[in-house]
């Protein structure tokens, strides 16, 4: 592992439900060191946002955790953990696909390849007073599983490249690309990690078919805010900022 912390402190799991109630349970009871890893290459409960599930066939895939503290960062600024864990996977993804596919960050935070999902995150943070005192942030990957059962828009590493991969060397690269950008992140360069977010966005300034307000319509994806909401472009020419739970992507 070539990093000063984000996964030194490493903990694999042979099976687990979910490694980010794992993590979870585990900080009820002690404190941990930032950047310390939990993962596991069968994970039978994996949770996505809401009651969403993530399906995982066991040994073919990652699932991890990591736990920061970014005592730093406001509760206000919680979006900034989600832009950085999406470039480090989209970094990630890109250096493996090279030119067999077109890596984004479809908003919020799923990673794709070309239309298909490859990785999908979830953040989960604890509050203390104003401050993130813990942030759990939990990643799955697709990477030798062949077929997807229960999700027909997900894509793997071996489906794109058709190779096989050594599971523990693609952990350990995401560990490295996400402590760069949280180092980053920490030195306050907040206007890149915007920029580069944005640059990473799927769908940005293109038109295309989403369901809100009750209606199919075309709408152009301009940015997102501080926040986390997504801007869209009307055809009336207004702009309209939703939640995750307000939109659709159709
Ligand atoms: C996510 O939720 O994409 C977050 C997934 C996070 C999984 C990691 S694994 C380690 C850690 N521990 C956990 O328990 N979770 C995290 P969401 O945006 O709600 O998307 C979930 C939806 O993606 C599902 O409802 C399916 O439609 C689809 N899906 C399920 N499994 C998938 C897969 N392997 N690849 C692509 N899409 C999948």
């Amino acid at each position: 592992m070539k990093t000063l912390f984000v996964g030194q402190n490493s903990i694999h799991l042979d099976s687990v439900d979910s490694t980010n109630s794992y993590a979870t349970r585990m900080l009820r009871q002690i404190s941990l060191i930032d950047g310390t890893l939990f993962y596991t290459f069968d994970q039978h409960s994996g949770r996505g946002q809401r009651e969403n599930k993530w399906e995982a066939e066991p040994h073919k895939n990652i699932a991890l955790s990591v736990v920061l503290a970014p005592s730093f960062l406001k509760t206000d600024q919680q979006f900034l953990l989600t832009r950085i864990t999406s470039l480090a996977l989209a970094d990630l993804m890109a250096e493996m696909v090279k030119n067999k596919g077109s890596v984004s960050i479809k908003w919020p935070n799923d990673i794709y390849v070309n239309e298909k999902k490859i990785c999908g995150v979830l953040i989960e943070n604890m509050i203390k007073g104003s401050s993130i005192q813990y942030a759990v942030i939990g990643v799955g990957i697709n990477v030798n599983q062949e077929r997807f059962n229960a999700a027909p828009q997900a894509v793997s590493l071996k489906n794109i490249t058709g190779e096989t991969y050594d599971l523990k060397t693609i952990i350990d690269s995401f560990c490295s690309y996400l402590e760069a950008y949280y180092l980053q992140l920490k030195a306050g360069k907040i206007k890149e990690i915007n920029e580069k977010y944005l640059s990473t966005l799927y769908r940005r300034n293109v038109w295309a078919d989403y369901f809100f307000d009750n209606a199919s319509q075309k709408a152009m994806i301009k940015g997102v805010t501080d926040e986390g909401r997504l801007i869209l472009e009307l055809k009336d020419g207004t702009n309209r900022m939703v939640d995750l739970k307000e939109i659709q992507f159709l």
